[in-house]
């Protein structure tokens, strides 16, 4: 079967450990926001058609800056995974001031993506940062991922229930192209309204 997917061309721009020193630009951005080992840097590589663009592992805490990645229309900010426990003091400390900072003084931010295991969802380190995020007026997607790990009957439930909850969601998973596709219009609509 021929697939004519149509994939966002994102190239890495840099990293940054701190707020001060983030990328300057002045297109659209939107964070990409959720627990570590939830699927953030892999949907990167998905939408993005690239199997290394950014870094994944099986070892929670892999991203720990804020990686850029540019689009045509703007920005994607790869954010560090909350909530594993082997991630230092200091550190916990550092982004517990950083993300804050972040949200409220980055002004091209336009709005975030929360992804969350569909296995395990909206937890309550993900609460907490679907919190922060409407304290500073930023509309936030949630992405359901991994549903390749669930049947569709269960993807479909808690779909329903997460959407009926927190609004503006969506499954996905780096296996089904059709949500790769869906994930994809959604963020270039939001990089482009
Ligand atoms: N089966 C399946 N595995 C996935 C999917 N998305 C991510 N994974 C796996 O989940 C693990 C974590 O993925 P990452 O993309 O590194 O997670 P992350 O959110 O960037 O994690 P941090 O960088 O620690 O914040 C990796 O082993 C991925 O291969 C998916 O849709 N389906
Ligand atoms: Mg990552």
């Amino acid at each position: 079967m021929k697939l004519n997917l149509k994939f966002l061309e994102l190239m890495f721009m840099g990293s940054a450990a701190e707020f001060d020193q983030c990328l300057q630009h002045d297109m659209r951005e939107i964070a990409f926001v959720g627990a570590s080992n939830a699927g953030k840097s892999s949907a990167i590589n998905a939408i993005s058609n690239q199997k290394k663009l950014a870094k994944t592992s099986k070892t929670p805490g892999k991203t720990k800056l804020f990686n850029f990645f540019k689009a045509k229309l703007g920005y994607i900010v790869d954010f560090p995974g909350y909530g594993y426990s082997k991630v230092s003091k200091s550190q916990k400390k550092d982004w517990a001031k950083e993300l804050p900072k972040y949200f409220s003084s980055r002004e091209n931010l336009i709005g975030a993506v929360l992804f969350t295991d569909i296995r395990n969802p909206m937890r309550e380190l993900d609460l907490t940062m679907f919190e922060m995020l409407a304290t500073y007026d930023l509309p936030t997607l949630i992405v359901l991922t991994k549903t390749d790990k669930v049947s569709n009957e269960e993807a479909e439930t808690v779909y329903k229930k997460i959407n009926n909850s927190f609004g503006n969601s969506l499954n996905f998973s780096i296996k089904d192209n059709t949500s790769i596709e869906r994930l994809v219009k959604k963020i270039s609509g939001l990089l482009s309204s």
